[in-house]
């Protein structure tokens, strides 16, 4: 059901003569030093119940319970019968962030008295950056991303692309089914409690999470962002969120060298981006046959990983995303100047190819204009 187009599109790359009208994304660009990323900060969090509906509370937050040396996981059971799917056509964009940050002004706004202003300079989903930071090193799936600038703040919320669309709608049945495997796994893993069991008879529902809502900053950019978190260490003496939180992944069984190269060149890279945004320290991750049996379960350390793939050659390296991110959002600065919540500068980016731009007034494209009152109450 696509929208009709009531938009006055640029439909091009806008030719800018202060700053280029693209942002290269060649490796060798940004080799340099590490740039300033500050501990990552907890500010709240808050909960998605069975049905997607928002809590502003951590109901939804689970605890991690150690499996057994030899755990009997079969990733499978379950799919059938006792699997609630989210609705993936529903596109939630930032709105359950923006719903928080309403709920918690007085958390994230300039002191001022009078300012209405965000002391963030960017406002997105964790997901969003995870791709950021990988972008150098991506080279089959390209992305889109909207970015709104409302009261000096940048609202960055992704588009689907077509060729996301249609793999999406044409997903093979077994592919279908091992999507269904990584949230078994966290089932096999979690509890409601810290002193409770997992409850692997239980039903699998996707809508439900917890997010955490972290506060950082990146060069000279003030972020803001969320991220669902899978479950917490349930030590009492765990270090405060984010520090004891767990990510929990699952990843098919290692058996050759090159299995194992391309784990390190690829999965690890991805699994380092997301956790290191909001300073996830472990990662526990699931190896599975092509059955769905868990073989094994291991843990990473995220601060560890660049050491594991320095033996690799050619390997990503965190400098290069970190510095490609920070130059992404300096390019979003330059190019996003009218503070307007019904105008998008979209941002598009194809493997081998340069970040470019086009400018959308009140379009398809348009996702803050729903909540631009501030008085708004809920
Ligand atoms: O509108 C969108 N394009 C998106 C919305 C994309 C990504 C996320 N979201 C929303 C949802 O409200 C979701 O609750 O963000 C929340 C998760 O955000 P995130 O942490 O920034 O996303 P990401 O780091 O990509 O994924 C974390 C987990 C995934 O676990 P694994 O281990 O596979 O990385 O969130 C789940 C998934 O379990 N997840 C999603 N949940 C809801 N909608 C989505 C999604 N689109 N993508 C991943
Ligand atoms: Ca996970």
């Amino acid at each position: 059901h696509k929208r009709l187009r009531r938009d006055q599109d640029v439909g091009v790359t806008a030719a800018v003569s202060e700053h280029p009208p693209f942002l290269s994304t060649r490796r060798h660009l940004y080799e340099r030093d590490f740039p300033l990323y500050k501990q990552p900060v907890e500010v709240g969090h808050f909960s998605l119940d069975a049905k997607r509906r928002f809590f502003n509370d951590d109901r939804q937050l689970r605890y991690y319970i150690h499996p057994d040396r030899h755990p009997n996981f079969h990733l499978r059971d379950g799919y059938r019968d006792r699997y609630i799917k989210r609705d993936e056509g529903v596109k939630e964009k930032l709105d359950h962030l923006l719903r928080w940050i309403l709920a918690n002004k007085s958390k994230v706004q300039i002191q001022a008295a009078s300012s209405q202003e965000l002391n963030v300079d960017v406002v997105t989903w964790r997901g969003h950056l995870t791709k950021l930071l990988t972008t150098p090193y991506e080279t089959r799936e390209g992305w889109l991303l909207a970015v709104t600038r409302f009261r000096g703040t940048l609202y960055i919320s992704e588009v689907e692309t077509e060729a996301d669309q249609r793999s999406r709608e044409s997903r093979t049945q077994r592919l279908e089914e091992m999507m269904y495997w990584g949230y078994k796994f966290e089932q096999y893993i979690c509890a409601d409690g810290a002193q409770n069991r997992p409850d692997p008879g239980g039903v699998v529902n996707t809508n439900e999470a917890f997010c955490t809502v972290i506060q950082t900053r990146l060069a000279g950019h003030k972020l803001l962002f969320s991220g669902e978190v899978d479950c917490r260490d349930g030590d009492p003496r765990a270090p405060v969120a984010p520090g004891c939180y767990v990510e929990l992944k699952t990843s098919a069984e290692i058996c050759t060298p090159k299995q194992h190269s391309n784990f390190l060149r690829y999965k690890l890279l991805k699994w380092w981006a997301q956790s290191f945004l909001p300073g996830v320290p472990r990662i526990v991750a699931g190896f599975r046959d092509n059955d769905g049996i868990v073989v094994s379960v291991d843990t990473f350390h995220t601060s560890k990983i660049s050491q594991l793939i320095k033996s690799e050659e050619n390997c990503w390296k965190p400098t290069v995303c970190m510095n490609f991110c920070a130059e992404f959002l300096s390019f979003a600065k330059t190019v996003a100047t009218e503070d307007d919540p019904e105008v998008v500068y979209l941002f598009s980016w194809d493997p081998n190819r340069d970040v470019t731009y086009s400018i959308h007034r009140n379009s398809q494209y348009t996702f803050l204009t729903d909540w631009g009152d501030p008085n708004r109450s809920d």
